[in-house]
């Protein structure tokens, strides 16, 4: 048996869990193994489905409770992508929600799916949908950004930095 079939096993627990350091460990592994797994190695290294561009928190004093957050979420999957969790460490809480006018007064409500349709995007924009960052822990990094984890229903997550961007206006 050589070192590869040894694990084989594990291989396919690996594939299945694609967070990113496993794709890290995946891409290890095939660089040794048969020409069919090399195509996967070809692949860009973030592992999960979907990316996060351009994301930031807008700035707010201190006193102020709830932070609103932005970003474009891109799948690149072909079937509809749903994100089912968004966590920080520094926050208590983070909610999706939508702002909509009615009767002429602007109000939220929260989203309670976030579902990416094949190969397109969700954009998180101030007036439309956004996220609120709740119960302030710990104070943003040095460089004025915090790290925000997303998890998809495949359980694949990624963490990213939302730096802070000073914006007029509300959520
Ligand atoms: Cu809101």
């Amino acid at each position: 048996m050589n070192v590869f079939q040894s694990m084989r096993p594990w291989l396919s627990a690996v594939l299945f869990h694609r967070s990113r350091p496993c794709a890290a460990l995946v891409a290890f592994i095939v660089s040794g193994a048969s020409t069919v797994l090399l195509s996967l190695a070809a692949q860009p290294l973030s592992a999960c489905d979907f990316e996060v561009r351009d994301p930031w928190i807008r700035q707010a004093p201190p006193s102020v409770p709830v932070l609103g957050g932005y970003m474009t979420l891109v799948s690149r999957s072909d079937q509809p992508l749903t994100i089912v969790n968004i966590s920080s460490e520094n926050f208590g809480s983070i909610e999706a929600h939508e702002t909509v006018e009615k009767d002429g007064l602007a109000t939220m409500r929260p989203l309670t799916k976030l579902v990416l349709p094949p190969r397109g995007l969700l954009e998180f924009v101030p007036g439309g949908k956004h996220l609120m960052l709740m119960g302030l822990r710990t104070p943003p990094s040095a460089t004025g950004s915090y790290p925000l984890t997303l998890t998809d229903s495949s359980g694949c997550t990624t963490t990213v930095n939302f730096p802070q961007r000073r914006a007029a206006g509300g959520h």
